[in-house]
């Protein structure tokens, strides 16, 4: 059987990295085999990507040519590590994937969704994650969280309307398709936020997941 691909997603600081750490602890509990891995990158020519895309430059990144870096890492990704490990029946949790896209660059760039979904059709077809957890804060709380962590890369130096405009699109995808998008109040205290994954992963696992 197909393995289920599960994406999480949402603005910055939002405690993806935090969590991703507790929902492997849930799929080791549940016995299920499993690959934990990120966007952008997640090989070693993505994660190269990655660099690129991250790394404070001098040179402006015209919109089109992050977008397609994005897609570029995305299509190694699936061909080398997503669709593999679906196909032999492991879960793939997955820091962040095309919904993404839609939010930074569709978005936050003002790209619009046509390019993007254009691409989206060309590197991965029909295929979509199963579950889509959205954690969400109030913008200000969540570049407070990450604020505390690091260096702030490109992106993470975007003013606070961007991130509003990327986290507006998030909530819209989530409102669009309540099915496969879950929202997780992420403003909580952590043990909060983790007893909702869990109650959410539990539902997926006993409804959506037939296996
Ligand atoms: N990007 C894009 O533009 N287009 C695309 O298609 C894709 C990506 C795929 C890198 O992503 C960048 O790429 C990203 C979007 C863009 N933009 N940025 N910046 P990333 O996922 O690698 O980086 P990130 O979004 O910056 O994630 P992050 O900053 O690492 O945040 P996080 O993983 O969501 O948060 P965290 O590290 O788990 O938590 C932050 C802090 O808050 C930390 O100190 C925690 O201990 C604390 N925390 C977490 N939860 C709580 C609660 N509940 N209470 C209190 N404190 C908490």
């Amino acid at each position: 059987m197909r393995g289920r691909f599960i994406t999480i997603e949402g603005t910055e600081g939002v405690g993806k990295t935090t969590n991703i750490e507790y929902i492997k602890q849930w799929l080791d509990t549940n016995h299920i085999s499993f690959v934990s891995t990120r966007e952008p990158g997640g090989t070693p020519l993505a994660e190269e990507i990655r660099e690129l895309l991250l790394a404070n430059r001098e040179e402006k990144v015209c919109s089109k040519a992050e977008l397609l870096m994005m897609f570029a890492g995305r299509a190694q990704h699936i061909d080398q590590v997503i669709e593999p490990q679906l196909a032999a029946g492991n879960w793939v949790l997955c820091d962040r994937f095309t919904d993404a896209t839609y939010a930074y660059q569709g978005a936050g760039r003002e790209m619009g969704n046509e390019l993007i979904a254009s691409l989206e059709t060309m590197v991965h077809a029909s295929m979509r994650p199963d579950l889509t957890l959205v954690l969400d804060v109030p913008v200000e709380l969540g570049l407070e969280r990450a604020g505390k962590r690091s260096e702030p890369d490109r992106f993470e130096l975007e003013k606070t309307d961007f991130f509003n405009r990327v986290r507006n699109a998030y909530l819209s995808m989530a409102e669009q398709n309540p099915q496969r998008y879950k929202i997780i109040d992420a403003s909580k205290t952590l043990e909060f936020v983790q007893q909702q994954i869990a109650y959410t992963l539990n539902n997926f696992l006993t409804t959506d997941h037939n296996g």
